[in-house]
């Protein structure tokens, strides 16, 4: 099955392949990612879209010199096969094999660590300048490949600008599959669509257009004739003329499965002295019937068992409820509740699993496309216009909007409601998505208030708490099952921590929704004679600075917990604190994400790498107390339990 395949060992051995060969591996190729997914979750369609582009790309250019990039990165799986990784490709996305987006630690053909989308105009017209001032000679050549998702994101009109006036030697591939991760959305949408309904432009029938644009009108008829006919002549040969004004050549719609109809272009493109736009034409999930079909659902989709070339089967998942899907369902109850609730996605509808909400409430439901920056910058005018909006975007990707959380925000101290989802780390898809600077990015300024629910009864309390404040409101919750530590109601109150459990060698002062694993934490020492308390911290801003101080003047342990950075978080929230009312806080500890990108791995396999997991936890709290003696205390006075919640 990989006879073709099993034989590539960098882009050079592909040199001598022909065109039948090259099709032969594109089939091998695409069969290796199927029986990936046979075993686990991986992105899937994006790449089944770009096979044949990547072994055009490697058959005309040589990246062991020229430059490319995938903008965001997950779909390399194809690049990383004919790169020197197929014997490792088995291994993608799980702990100490190959990550699922490019990496420079596995191959120099992989030139930045990517995962956010956008960001590929910019360091590619990036490496051409450099090249140019430290390399003038060597002629290297600079591809960046982008999706039509992607493109509408801020930061690529910024680099278009820029290039299209650098005027530099600059390849862009606009990958056009018609997707994002769900249905695409935007007038650039719409503009890409009446592009690829035009025949292939190359440039040349530009004059056409300026001669046609200087045929005088006469009379009503005849204008209303001669626009209809500048129309059509427009669409079919002004394909991309936003592009050619702002300084690139376009050329396209190609075909983006036709290996020797790519070749052909690439090498023109190659000619062409300044920026280059080629606008290709895949099918996301292109050769896997099911994936043609829904590339929404097979963008990365759960594992699963082919029964036959059209049909699969998915591999059973538990059915318990997530945060997400609490966070959703207290969403839609809040919109159900007040109808000046709106919800803003930046096109992950189906990652926060809105769909239920937008097909309840399609006109409070906004999806901005890839665009966070502007996701805050909109809710801050619907939120001055007196609507009560909730941006709905992962912690990672919510980074990209940090101006306008401190502008159009904060500063203005409007009601905004931020569901930061996935805050701590995610998993397979490693460093870019980990969602643990959020605390940070947002503790610091001033106006804003930051919660973190101890489980799923308090996230939906939290966004109903949320709603009626006047100022900016973030929530994070991770990306985990969610969990319900049972204890005695208490209500959330502005800037009150809740003390769960009391405990004479020490106290846990946990912040979110790791509550469960310090629950678990307190019971194992409790069954050693080692007695703390529990704190269900609630507020990382306004902290509860009364009650923190107490516990630490009280306890002669105190261990914050926190799935964050701890670089200006939680726990330095807490030692802030602490300093400001003249505290000793040598016996406080802080658990967290120390100062270093956290790889890619399960998410377990992550917390307990981290120490994160009620063993870990206990572990540091027996360590700060080595006298306490076995049985010599009294058992713990609150009935904690954790439940697993169900769907
Ligand atoms: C800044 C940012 N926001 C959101 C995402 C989540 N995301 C990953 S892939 C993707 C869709 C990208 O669409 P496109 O660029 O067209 O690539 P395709 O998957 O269609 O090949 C999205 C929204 C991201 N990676 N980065």
């Amino acid at each position: 099955m990989d006879k073709l395949l099993s034989q590539i060992q960098s882009p050079h051995d592909l040199q001598s392949l022909t065109t039948e060969q090259l099709e032969q591996l594109a089939g091998e190729m695409r069969e290796a990612m199927c029986q990936l997914l046979g075993t686990r979750s991986a992105h899937f369609a994006s790449n089944l879209g770009v096979v044949e582009l990547t072994l055009a790309l490697h058959t005309t250019f040589d990246f062991s010199r020229d430059r490319l990039i995938w903008d965001t990165g997950h779909q390399i799986y194809p690049h990383k096969m004919v790169t020197g990784r197929y014997h490792r490709f088995h291994t993608i996305r799980t702990k100490g094999g190959l990550m699922g987006y490019p990496n420079p630690a596995e191959s120099p053909y992989d030139l930045f660590m990517t995962g956010h989308a956008g960001c590929s105009i910019s360091t590619a017209i990036g490496l051409k300048c450099g090249d140019d001032l430290l390399r003038p000679n060597e002629n290297r050549y600079v591809v960046a490949v982008i999706g039509d998702g992607a493109f509408p994101s801020g930061i690529v009109s910024e680099a278009m600008n820029h290039a299209g006036w650098l005027k530099k030697r600059l390849i862009v591939v606009l990958n056009d599959n018609r997707m994002s991760i769900c249905q695409r959305v935007g007038g650039i949408a719409e503009y890409f669509d009446r592009l690829r309904m035009a025949p292939l432009y190359s440039g040349i029938k530009h004059e056409v257009y300026n001669l046609l644009s200087k045929v005088p009108l006469v009379g009503n008829s005849m204008e209303r004739l001669l626009d209809q006919l500048r129309d059509a002549v427009k669409a079919g040969m002004l394909g991309g003329m936003l592009f050619e004004e702002l300084g690139f050549r376009y050329l396209g719609p190609v075909d983006g499965h036709n290996i020797a109809q790519l070749q052909k272009y690439l090498k023109m493109v190659k000619q062409f002295p300044g920026p280059v736009l080629l606008h290709v034409v895949t099918q996301k999930g292109h050769g896997f019937p099911p994936a043609e079909e829904d590339p929404r659902t097979f963008h990365a989709p759960a594992p699963f068992q082919r029964i036959n070339g059209t049909e699969v089967a998915f591999k059973k998942t538990g059915s318990t409820r997530c945060y997400t899907e609490v966070a959703r369902d207290a969403i839609l109850k809040e919109m159900e509740r007040n109808d000046r609730v709106v919800v803003i996605t930046a096109a992950m509808c189906q990652g926060n699993m809105l769909e239920p909400v937008r097909d309840r409430f399609p006109d409070r439901y906004f999806d901005v496309g890839i665009c966070e920056s502007h996701a805050v910058g909109f809710a801050a005018g619907l939120a001055k216009a007196g609507l009560r909006p909730i941006v709905d975007i992962y912690s990672t990707f919510l980074q990209r909007a940090y101006d306008q959380i401190f502008q159009e925000a904060a500063l203005q101290n409007l009601p905004i409601v931020f569901m930061m989802d996935r805050a701590g780390v995610v998993g397979a898809d490693g460093p870019t998505h980990h969602g643990v600077f959020d605390i940070a990015y947002f503790r610091h300024f001033p106006n804003v208030t930051v919660l973190a629910p101890g489980d799923a009864d308090e996230l939906a309390a939290m966004l109903e708490f949320a709603l009626q404040e006047d100022g900016p409101v973030a929530i994070r919750y991770p990306k985990a099952t969610a969990t319900v530590v049972t204890r005695p109601y208490s209500p959330i109150e502005r800037g009150r921590a809740e003390w769960i459990t009391h405990g004479r060698h020490g106290t846990i002062v946990c912040c979110g929704a790791l509550l469960s694993a310090c629950a678990e934490a307190v019971k194992q020492l409790a069954s050693e004679g080692i007695q703390f308390g529990l704190v269900n911290a609630r507020f990382v801003k306004p902290l509860d600075s009364e009650l923190i101080c107490r516990v630490i003047q009280e306890s002669p342990a105190v261990v914050t917990v926190e799935e964050a950075a701890l670089q200006a978080g939680f726990g330095s929230a807490v030692l802030e604190a602490a300093n400001d009312a003249g505290l000793n806080t040598s016996h406080v500890r802080r658990l967290g994400i120390p100062d270093q990108f956290v790889e890619h791995a399960e998410r377990d396999e992550l917390l307990a790498d981290l120490g994160l997991t009620p063993e870990g936890i206990s572990e540091v709290c027996r360590a700060m107390v080595p006298h306490a003696v076995p049985g010599s205390v009294r058992p713990l006075s609150g009935n904690l339990s954790v439940a697993r919640r169900q769907a």
